[in-house]
Order: C-alpha cells, then structure tokens, then sequence
C-alpha cells in the first residue's frame, strides 16, 4: 500500500478480485475529496482484477448516510463487499465527532450484522491539506485505493472460511 509502514514484516495479502461483486458508496458532502477517493477505489479494483461490470457505484448526502447504503447492499446478497468513501473534516464542522463516529460505528456494526466486509474509505481529518494528502492521484496515497484492497483481501478470506 501506497505510504504504508504499518505492514512491515507481515505477508502481502494476495489481492485477485476476479469474479467479486463490489458496491462502492460515496459522500457528496465534501465531493471535492471524495470524488478523489472514488478515483483511488476504481483504480484499486481494477488493479485487482475486478470487472468493471461488477461494480455499483451510489451516491449519498453525507458521511453520516453511508452505513445505511452499505447495509443495504450488504443485506442484498448481490455483493461480496462494499467500499464506504466519505470525508469529515473537522474544522469544518460543529458536529464533526458525532458525523465521523456514527459514520464508523454503523459501518462496523453493518459489516459485523451481514457478514459482508465493508471498507471504512471515509477520512476523518482535521482540515482539507490533510484530507488531500489521503486522496492522492494515481502513485500517491489514497484511501480510497485502500479500501479496494481492503474489500478484495476480505472479500477473499470470508469466501475461503466459509467454504471450509
Ligand atoms: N458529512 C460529511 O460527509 N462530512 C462532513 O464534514 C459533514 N459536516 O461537516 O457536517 C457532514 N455532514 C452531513 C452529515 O453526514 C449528514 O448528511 C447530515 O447530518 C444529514 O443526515
């Protein structure tokens, strides 16, 4: 991954998203960035192998609305993973904890309720430099890249558990 050290010394997860259904959600609020995550989502997956054909991509208000889409393609059986991708910034907003918090607790809860992984591909930053920092073009980092490669790595794993 792309200005990652936190792996170091662990095995490469062997990333073939060949076959898998994958929705992506993305935030408008603060579109600027998340359309930026998007682009790092898409380019993640193709390079994993998925199909294009296999990918839904939504839209919704905010942050706060994404574990509700998530859940919702989770329950639908027509997915193996979702990509969450939202960007709070915290000098932007008043309710900035109860936004980004709601936002990663309903996707946790969602993904641990159906089974389903769901990517947390949503920034929760304290201003925009630090927000473009994590959504970079293409040889840079972005998290939306990363949570391509979250979803095809557990994607993977739940399959190959489940089917003993
Ligand atoms: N939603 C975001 O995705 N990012 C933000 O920074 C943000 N701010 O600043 O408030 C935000 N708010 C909207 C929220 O996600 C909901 O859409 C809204 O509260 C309606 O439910």
């Amino acid at each position: 991954m792309a200005g990652d050290h936190q792996g170091e010394g662990a095995p490469e997860p062997v990333l073939d998203g060949a076959g898998l259904r994958v929705a992506i959600v993305a935030a408008r609020w603060n579109s600027h960035v998340t359309l930026r995550l998007l682009d790092g989502a898409r380019r993640g997956l193709l390079a994993a192998g998925v199909d294009p054909a296999d990918v839904t991509e939504d839209w919704v208000p905010g942050a706060f609305e994404l574990p509700l889409a998530a859940r919702t393609w989770a329950e639908s059986g027509r997915i193996d993973a979702v990509i969450c991708l939202g960007c709070v910034i915290r000098g932007e907003t008043t309710h900035y904890e109860a936004v980004a918090g709601e936002c990663a607790r309903g996707i946790q809860d969602a993904q641990l309720a159906t089974g389903v992984p769901i990517a947390f591909g949503a920034l929760t930053v304290e201003n925009l430099d630090q927000a473009l920092a994590r959504s970079e073009p293409p040889g840079g980092h972005n998290v939306g890249e990363d949570g391509a490669n979250v979803a095809v790595e557990m994607a993977r794993l739940v399959q190959r558990v489940r089917s003993g």
